[in-house]
């Protein structure tokens, strides 16, 4: 028996380091690391128990084939050697008869590894297949925050440790961020408060001194309300205003011009509470925000993290000051991750295809897209309108492949699918962005059956193409190190000396993070009057496109979001709850209207689709408000439909982000339980 550390692979904030135990081949334990700064020795629910999904029965072994009809879901067992075959046969025939843009890779966080989720690009470049904008995240809340704060390293967690006021804007702390929790705890022991801004009562909510309900996609006028009470009641800081920043007075004069009533209106809260909020932030100069990428999903998303930033900013919060602070994401070590990518490889810049609108690319891009390649992504499940992906999903002419750990909800409509390593078998790098650490790999176990890394599928790949370029002959060894000098805040011994696996590295600018009196010649900007075109200098109030779209509202009377839940990560952990509808919160205004009791199912639809949960009928939700948590799989059986065949293909003011918590529903009982 030994133990090993590694680094959990999920797309989380908190990239925890984790002790395997291994016991004769077989992991037999998984614990947080005491040792790691953000990690603290604990591991959420879902990742105690994922050695189970590493060595579970459901792994996919060997290359399959499909032999029914798609969706079926049937298969057969191939060899490496007759899956290289197909692979290479139909990604020639392909471009040749439709040209290399017919080529379609989808890959997102399933793997957050950095040299195994780039490991498609310099095939995909080399191929001159369509690239894919992987915005389906945080493009948007970051393109809004970078516009005024820009791309500097921001507040780490541990400030939070020193304030007397901490707030949960928009993040589900207590799920998706479960390690800044004990920072919180500590600070309150000291008699800090802690408060969340969010449409539903989450868990973090529950959790907190206080909840301020705002209306989804209202944070925008909240934020700006509460500036406009504290710039007139001369409760901001005007020495940082003054000194570190430029553009206030287009925000001030923007403020003036509008009667508060405006901003109390589009925020769902009264003045009353408005003015408490208002009164707790200008009491407390030592206020730390943790700002999540829930309120950017939607069509006014990235304003709301622009509105939020420039907030923070006029309250003096960037100041360096003790217990002053915003975190967005962390930016904690400068990346170029093109070094990764090996754009120049592609020779000309081919079409770029959201991934949010996966649907419509299947079903109508043109020239048509002929392969889809998919690798660390289950897109049937967490891309928006699934019925659309669905359609595309099903057609005879795509020949798709699944490159899997276990048979999803998307691989059932592979054509070809290829078995994947879990990161326990790989080697990577991975860096947190809800801290400042990075830490370097090694496996754990061998790789489980006849499965391959992502790096080790498309070097292969490449070569078995006829691509004998330096790129595809790199180790993963060597591709780390072309990586680490193009990593701003490395430290320098880091490069030297053998680091061991899952070793946390601290960032050298974590002592400037989050502080504009340390950032070379950079000013925090509260108005950008060269952004974009169309796209207004400084935060303004600007209607959702969907929400407040009056006609829609006649038809869909009820607002819908979708954030996640504590038993899955995105879609990964679905084979856990295979046949769950999962719940749908609804206020009981809106149940008593609709003869809709808790235990209910319910179905939930609009012109895209429809989803049916089990009602929970409850005051943590609003009236007017229908929560649906958790991206559970569409089942085996086709009829059952998943939450995304609700959500649109609408993206975000800036960034092209999805707008999964943007949605017009209506609701109806669909049978009493017993
Ligand atoms: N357990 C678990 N952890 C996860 C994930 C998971 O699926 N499960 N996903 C991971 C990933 S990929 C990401 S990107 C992060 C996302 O994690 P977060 O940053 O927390 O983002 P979301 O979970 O989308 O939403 C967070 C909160 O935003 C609220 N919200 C929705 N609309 C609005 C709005 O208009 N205004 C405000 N103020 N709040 C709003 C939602 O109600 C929700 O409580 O979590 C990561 N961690
Ligand atoms: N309704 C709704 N939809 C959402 C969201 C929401 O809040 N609401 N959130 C969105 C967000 S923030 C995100 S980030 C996306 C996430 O979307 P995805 O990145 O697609 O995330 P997962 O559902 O976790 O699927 C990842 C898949 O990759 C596989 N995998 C893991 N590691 C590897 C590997 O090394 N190699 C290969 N080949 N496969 C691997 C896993 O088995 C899993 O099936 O979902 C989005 N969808
Ligand atoms: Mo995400």
């Amino acid at each position: 028996m030994h133990k090993k550390k590694t680094i959990c692979p999920l797309d989380c904030p908190d990239a925890c380091s984790v002790i395997a135990t291994v016991d004769g081949g077989l992991i037999t334990r998984l614990d947080g690391d005491p040792e790691h700064p953000f990690t603290q020795g604990f591991l959420c629910k879902k990742v105690r128990t994922y050695h189970h999904r590493v060595q579970s029965d459901d792994r996919i072994l060997f290359p399959q084939k499909r032999v029914g009809r798609k969706g079926d879901g049937r298969f057969e067992r191939i060899s490496w050697d007759e899956a290289w075959t197909i692979l290479v046969d139909r990604l020639t025939e392909i471009r040749e008869q439709h040209g290399s843009e017919a080529l379609l890779p989808y890959s997102y966080a399933g793997n957050m590894g950095k040299v195994n989720f780039h490991a498609g690009d310099p095939f995909f470049n080399r191929y001159a297949a369509s690239r894919l904008n992987r915005t389906i995240c945080s493009t948007a809340a970051k393109a809004g925050w970078a516009m005024h704060y820009g791309a500097n390293p921001q507040s780490p967690p541990e400030k939070s440790l020193d304030s007397d006021l901490i707030i949960a804007w928009g993040i589900n702390a207590k799920v998706t961020n479960i390690h800044f929790m004990p920072f919180v705890v500590q600070a309150r022991r000291r008699g800090a408060r802690f408060i969340v801004i969010d449409p539903y009562e989450n868990l973090t909510a529950e959790a907190a001194d206080d909840h301020f309900r705002v209306k989804p996609g209202g944070d925008t006028a909240l934020a700006l309300g509460l500036l406009k009470i504290l710039t007139e009641d001369k409760k901001i800081d005007q020495e940082f205003v003054e000194q570190y920043s430029e553009g206030f007075d287009d925000l001030r004069e923007y403020l003036a011009a509008n009667h508060l009533e405006f901003f109390v209106s589009g925020s769902g809260l009264s003045e009353v509470r408005l003015r408490e909020l208002a009164e707790l932030l200008s009491n407390n100069p030592k206020t730390y925000i943790r700002v999540g990428v829930g309120l950017s999903r939607n069509t006014q998303g990235a304003m709301s993290t622009r509105t939020i930033a420039c907030l923070s900013a006029a309250l003096g919060l960037f100041d360096g000051k003790a217990g002053a602070g915003a975190l967005l994401s962390s930016n904690s070590f400068k990346l170029d991750d093109r070094v990764m990518s090996f754009a120049e490889l592609a020779g000309k810049e081919s079409r770029m295809i959201n991934m949010v609108r996966l649907g419509e690319a299947l079903t109508g891009a043109s020239p048509p897209v002929k392969c889809l390649f998919v690798y660390s992504s289950n897109p049937l499940s967490v891309a928006p309108d699934s019925n659309q992906v669905r359609r595309g999903l099903e057609r005879e002419d795509l020949f798709t492949v699944v490159h899997e750990q276990l048979h999803t909800s998307t691989t059932r409509y592979a054509d070809l699918v290829l078995p994947a390593t879990t990161s326990f078998e790989n080697d990577d790098i991975y860096l947190g962005y809800g801290h400042f650490c990075m830490s370097r790999t090694e496996p754990v176990i061998p790789p489980v059956g006849e499965a391959i890394s992502n790096f080790d599928l498309f070097q292969t790949l490449a070569r078995k193409m006829g691509y004998f370029d330096a790129a595809f002959h790199q180790n993963v060894e060597e591709r780390i190190s072309t990586y680490l000098p193009a990593v701003a805040g490395l430290p320098e011994a880091y490069l030297q000396k053998d680091v061991p696996s899952g070793k946390a590295i601290l960032s050298d600018l974590h002592g400037i993070a989050g502080d504009f009196t340390r950032f070379e010649n950079q000013k925090f900007r509260f108005s950008v009057p060269d952004a974009k075109p169309g796209v207004p200098s400084h935060p303004k109030v600007t209607p959702c496109r969907e929400l407040e779209n009056p006609a829609l509202a006649e038809k869909y009377p009820l607002a819908l979001i979708t954030p996640p839940n504590g038993d899955l990560l995105n879609s990964t952990f679905g084979e856990r709850f295979k046949g769950e509808t999962g719940k749908v919160l609804i206020h009981p205004d809106d149940a008593s209207a609709a003869g809709i009791s808790s235990d209910d199912l319910v179905e939930i639809s609009n012109d895209r689709g429809s989803n049916i949960r089990r009602a929970s009928v409850t005051h943590k939700t609003q009236p007017g408000l229908l929560v649906a948590e958790g991206i559970y799989w569409q089942s085996d059986c086709s009829e059952q439909t998943g939450i995304n065949d609700l959500t649109s293909q609408e993206i975000t003011d800036l960034g092209e982000g999805g707008t999964f918590h943007e949605n017009r529903v209506a609701v109806r009982r669909l049978m009493k339980t017993e």
